[in-house]
């Protein structure tokens, strides 16, 4: 994973400083491309430790066309929390303490981040518990799995963007159209967050499947790491059904910033040397892609370096 070391360092030296949306301030580079060989190992990070399991539950929660963090929370994923808790905080419905601005005004207090965290959970809790609160407050609006499994056409018919990829590779491999859009611009308004990892195409040469994503916005020490393991995940998942080897995962960037709140964490993760990279291992007995349950999916060999604690900018 010197790639993604490499990324690290060329933001460090040649990024611009940028305010943003979230208030944190950030070092920014626009346009940045990398490569990794999926035949040469499961590409998760091995400078610290990466919770592949979130990666796995938040892909196929995708996959499935869920948008709802109902599913993520029972399964212990709480990457999805804040961009629900935002809603519930800001409806009339909520009655606790005052949550304006909550992500910035926790990472700088730690006294206020435990009012949130206790708030967090109460939320959680109810998302479990009643299902009425998680139908009105657990879904996060037309996110992923809606655009990818059923995205709203003209004729009040729905496209699965998914399906038709898998169903093309297979038929067609050498079409260049094998795309999926994540990015509706006539829904982007009623998202929690429009989407990130934006864009995607398959690439089918020599029996093998490769995968290009467009991502608009990169997080680089938090979201990276994650958006990395759950393209080459996908990536393996429709090759496996396909028929196909693993080719290569293509991961282009917009705006690829480190928050400025994060400069200590990636200092301590550059000074770290990468170890050999783990191994996918895929239950045989699923027969399509949308079979998959958590336990299916596997990593072996994964000793990676420390985790390392960073505040997510929300
Ligand atoms: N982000 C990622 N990867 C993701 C995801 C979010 O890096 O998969 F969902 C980060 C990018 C950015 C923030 O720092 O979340 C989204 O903010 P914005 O919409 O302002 O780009």
């Amino acid at each position: 994973m010197e790639q993604y070391l490499t990324l690290c360092k060329h933001i460090m030296e040649n990024g611009t400083e940028k305010g943003d949306r979230t208030g944190t301030g950030t070092k920014s580079v626009f346009g940045y491309q990398m490569r990794f060989d999926l035949a040469a190992g499961f590409p998760l990070l091995t400078t610290k430790k990466t919770a592949f399991r979130l990666v796995v539950s938040e892909l196929l929660w995708f996959i499935k066309g869920d948008t709802n963090v109902k599913t993520l929370i029972e399964a212990n994923n709480h990457i999805w929390d804040e961009w629900a808790f935002e809603k519930w905080v800001e409806s009339d419905s909520y009655t606790g303490p005052d949550m304006t601005n909550f992500g910035v005004r926790a990472a700088k207090d730690p006294d206020f981040k435990a009012i949130v965290d206790e708030q967090m959970k109460i939320f959680c809790t109810k998302i479990v518990e009643d299902e009425q609160f998680a139908e009105k407050f657990g879904d996060l609006g037309p996110v992923y799995g809606r655009q990818w499994r059923s995205w709203p056409a003209k004729n009040g018919e729905t496209i699965d963007q998914l399906q038709t990829v898998i169903e093309q590779i297979k038929v067609n491999p050498d079409s260049r159209r094998h795309i999926i859009t994540a990015w509706n611009p006539a829904e982007v308004e009623e998202m929690a967050l429009p989407p990130c990892h934006a864009f995607m195409q398959f690439y089918v040469a020599n029996g093998k499947l490769s995968c290009q994503l467009y991502q608009r916005s990169a997080d680089v020490f938090l979201g990276v790491p994650f958006n990395i393991a759950s393209y080459a995940l996908l990536t393996h998942l429709i090759a496996k059904e396909c028929g196909l080897e693993v080719g290569e995962f293509v991961h282009t960037l917009g705006d690829a910033h480190l928050y400025a709140n994060h400069m200590e964490q990636v200092e301590t993760q550059l000074a770290r040397t990468p170890r050999s990279l783990p191994r996918l291992s895929l239950s045989d007995e699923k027969e399509s892609i949308y079979d998959y349950e958590i336990e299916d999916i596997k990593i072996e060999g994964y000793d990676p370096h420390p985790r390392i604690k960073a505040p997510i900018a929300v």
